[in-house]
């Protein structure tokens, strides 16, 4: 079905694996294509609840595949028809996506970690901001996100200086949510996406699409937006089973509907 990508699902969990570890994991086109459709179909199949993006092999993702690029590329319509369409399918999904960086994700592959929801990332991970190393301007989102993440004064820092950032560091910039040891990375992003799959799928994609609105809209527009959002999540089964089960004093069972 794919051929850039491996594509799983078990367990409500789709796992999305990019499949060029030779290049550690380069975005070519097709790749591009071939996540935008795995994120899209994910986001579709009832079944699953939580998305894990990661890499096969050493890496991550190291970004464009420099190889494929020459002086004919249009770099402005390589990111309106590739990378904004791959960015775009992240935000809109309104399931939780993790991606789980099993090492480095430099240029653009910093900004496929930094587009979705969660960062995970392996001790062994580190994170290039690689753009200016090839006299480039971070894309994919990367700015927007970094800047939320970590201020602009940092933003610039990672951004100009194009330094390798090792995973604690990132821990500590606020780039990422966790570092996992070596040992139990696999057990550890497992644990965390089987987690993220039994929790109310349908309130965790309202808090994305209203977080988005959040940073967007003034508080007055926003609050009557929010009051909206409330009310379509109180109408799910699993907002009903949550009040229940709390009256009855037992855990809920959620079915993320
Ligand atoms: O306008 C546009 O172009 C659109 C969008 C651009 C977005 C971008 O992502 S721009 C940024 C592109 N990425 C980079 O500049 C990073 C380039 N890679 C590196 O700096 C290093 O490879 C790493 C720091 C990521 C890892 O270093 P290291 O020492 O662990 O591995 P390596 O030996 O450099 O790489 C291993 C192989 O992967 C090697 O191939 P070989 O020699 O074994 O045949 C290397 O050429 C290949 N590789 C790594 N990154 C890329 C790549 N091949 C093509 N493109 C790559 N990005």
């Amino acid at each position: 079905m794919f051929n850039t990508i491996n594509y799983e699902c078990h367990e409500g969990i789709s796992w999305i694996k990019l499949n060029r570890p030779d290049k550690l994991n380069a975005f070519i086109a097709e790749m591009n294509r071939e996540i935008t459709q795995a994120v899209k179909l994910a986001g579709k199949d009832e079944k699953v609840r939580c998305i894990v993006i990661t890499g096969e092999g050493r890496a991550f993702c190291s970004g464009q595949d420099l190889a494929e690029v020459n002086d004919d590329t249009n770099h402005g319509d390589l990111l309106r028809n590739h990378y904004t369409p791959m960015v775009k399918a992240i935000m809109a999904c309104e399931k939780p996506i993790i991606a789980a960086v099993n090492g480095v994700a430099a240029g653009a592959g910093f900004s496929l970690a930094l587009a979705c929801d969660f960062r995970l990332a392996s001790e062994k991970a580190s994170f290039i901001n690689a753009f200016v190393n090839i006299g480039l301007i971070p894309d994919s989102g990367n700015l927007h996100f970094l800047s939320h993440l970590v201020g602009r004064a940092k933003a610039l820092e990672i951004s100009v200086l194009g330094e390798k950032i090792p995973a604690q560091k990132a821990l500590e910039l606020g780039v990422i949510n966790r570092v996992i040891p070596q040992d139990t990375w696999q057990k550890e992003v497992e644990e965390f996406a089987i987690k993220l799959a039994k929790m109310p799928t349908k309130a965790i994609g309202l808090i994305k699409r209203y977080l988005t609105l959040a940073e967007n809209l003034p508080l007055d527009a926003y609050l009557e937006k929010e009051a909206e959002g409330q009310r379509i999540a109180g109408l799910t089964k699993d907002a009903k089973e949550g009040v229940q089960a709390f009256i009855e004093k037992r855990q809920p069972e959620y079915i993320g509907q």
